[in-house]
């Protein structure tokens, strides 16, 4: 390899490129050996790798190549170990899958030979070592054998060599065992068909390791691309290494992005059930209005009904005594009336209660039907709401809400101070709804002795009863609206506490996913600048 200045400069690029990768890549999972060899190879010497099909003469090529029998030859599966071949002598045994081979021969001086175990043999471990060692490669001679040029399994193979980058030169031995007309047929067929893989015509030589046909030009081609290529070719394979985990590492982003999507998915559906709910709430909610709303609609008819009777001239000595009118007034108009509203609101209470309930309930349904994401996390969200279950009581629920209605109640101008419980608040409510009447139809009395004005008066006072059951009607519901609108808030929030971490990790592990991927782009893009530049240089 030449030294000079610009050449160690892209080298020292593509260290740096290299070791940022890795750092890169590791958290990632992806298998990073093969980027730390070619860390470690870029200081060794240029790999010619000698690859293909079992029995297409690889061993023997070299062979002929150093013009020594140094590889052992054979008609079934031979090579069982990956063999480098350096200069000196020798063999030694370098690991239980390695042997370096040692030999006097010039060329070996320059670059190491490498003999691969075949591949598409039935003897699974050849394959799995051949390409556990492509990686290193720096220029691979693809040896195909000419009785069966480019087979299926070649074509895949080659895939494969092209998924990491490498330049490839092919060479079709046993070319002996072809006439002229049949080697132009081979060498056009074989073209084509690499052409169609690697996107590119590589170059093609017909050899024989037997006869030695072609051995000088595919000799010659070898040292042309020592001399011109091998520093170019030496910096731009572990380019090639780096890019293909890149892609690697991106397709594992992808993978962990849909997982994370569809949490996030979750998130949504979550989000919409809450919605749902308390949409249905306020809902069921107005029917619920509706039902205390017809308890006072049948106060006000009984009231009614009672200034008919009793707010009469042939009774206006009754309207004077205040205690029988009162008493007349509660039995005959307001009658159940405080049961049924307390009924009624307790019931509402206790519903509110449910259905906070049933929120988490077909929460832990959704989570539970929902197509496994990552059990792991999903059964954490489903533990939290199952605990959130098993805590909840509707009644304490409901106690705690009526506590918040009676609240609202006493801070209004209707209610007394001292009345303790929602029962005795709105008898408190009634009951004065009752002494109003008294001193109403009293004075009423008083101002019509003697006069005939009694039917409007009546009508006055009736009114007036009206306008203060309306506002008692208004208080309660306002009360009740109020308690069930914090209610609602606070029910909301209980629910989004036990989504809303995983949902915030969720999105942030989304940003920092993204992150990554630009990171792995930019540094593609610093690999395929620096390639383009060992190209032009
Ligand atoms: N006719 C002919 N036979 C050859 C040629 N080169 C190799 N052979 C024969 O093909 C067979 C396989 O040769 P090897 O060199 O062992 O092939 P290999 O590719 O190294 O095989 P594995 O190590 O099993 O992958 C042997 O019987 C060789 O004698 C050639 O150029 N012409
Ligand atoms: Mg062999």
């Amino acid at each position: 390899m030449r030294l000079d200045p610009e050449l160690v400069a892209k080298a020292e690029a593509v260290r740096a490129l290299l070791a940022e990768g890795l750092e890169a890549l590791a958290p990632l999972g992806v298998e990073t050996a093969p980027l730390r060899q070619a860390l470690m190879d870029l200081e060794g010497p240029f790999l010619l790798v000698v690859a293909g099909e079992f029995n297409s003469g690889k061993s023997s090529l070299l062979n002929a190549l150093l013009g020594a029998p140094l590889l052992r030859e054979g008609v079934t599966p031979t090579t069982d170990k990956i063999q480098l071949i350096a200069y000196g002598e020798g063999t030694e045994a370098l690991g239980e899958d390695l042997v370096l081979v040692r030999f006097p021969h010039e060329l070996l001086k320059t670059l190491r030979f490498v003999d691969t175990p075949g591949t598409n043999a039935v003897i699974r471990r050849h394959q799995a070592l051949t390409e556990a060692f492509l990686p290193r490669a720096d220029l691979i001679l693809f040896t195909t054998s000419a009785d069966r040029p480019y087979a299926e399994s070649e074509r895949r193979f080659l895939e494969l060599i092209r998924s990491w980058g490498k330049k490839v030169v092919l060479v079709v031995n046993k070319a002996d065992l072809l006439n002229e007309a049949e080697k132009e047929e081979v060498r056009a067929f074989v073209l084509e068909k690499a052409r169609e893989t690697l996107g590119l015509v590589p170059p093609v030589f017909l050899v024989s390791a037997r006869t030695g046909e072609g051995l000088a030009e595919l000799e010659a081609k070898i040292r042309e691309v020592l001399r011109h290529e091998a520093a170019r070719l030496k910096l731009s394979s572990p380019l090639g290494v780096l890019q293909r985990l890149l892609e690697e590492g991106q397709d594992r982003l992808s993978a962990e992005r849909e997982r994370l999507l569809a949490e996030a998915e979750r998130c949504r559906t979550l989000d919409a059930l809450l919605k749902r709910h308390l949409r249905q709430t306020q809902e069921e909610f107005a029917g619920r209005k509706a039902r205390l709303a017809q308890v006072f609609a049948e106060i006000e008819e009984r009231g009614e009904r009672w200034f008919k009777e009793h707010v009469r001239l042939g009774r206006i000595l009754d309207l004077l005594n205040a205690s029988r009118v009162q008493k007349s007034f509660e039995s005959e108009v307001i009658r159940d009336a405080e049961e049924r509203l307390v009924l009624e609101l307790t019931d509402a209470l206790a519903w509110i209660g449910r259905r906070e309930r049933d929120l988490l309930a077909s929460a832990l349904d959704l989570i539970k039907t929902a197509r496994p994401v990552e059990a792991a996390e999903e059964g954490d969200l489903k533990a939290r709401l199952q605990e959130a279950l098993a805590r909840f009581s509707p009644e304490a629920e409901a106690a705690f809400v009526q506590g918040r209605v009676e609240a609202a109640l006493k801070a209004t101008a209707l209610a007394e101070a001292g009345a303790v419980g929602l029962g005795a608040l709105i008898a408190l409510l009634l009951h004065g709804l009752a002494a109003d009447v008294t001193g109403l139809t009293a004075g009423l009395a008083a101002a019509i002795l003697g006069l005939s004005v009694l039917p409007r008066r009546r009508e006055a006072a009736l009114r007036a009863f009206k306008r203060r059951l309306a506002a008692i009607r208004e208080e309660l519901e306002a009360a009740l609206e109020k308690a069930l609108a914090e209610e609602l808030e606070k029910s909301a929030e209980r629910f989004r506490v036990l989504y809303r971490p995983d949902c915030e990790r969720i999105q942030g592990a989304l940003e920092a996913l993204e992150a990554k991927v630009e990171r792995l782009r930019a540094l593609d893009d610093e690999a395929k600048r620096l390639r383009a530049n060992l190209e032009d240089g």
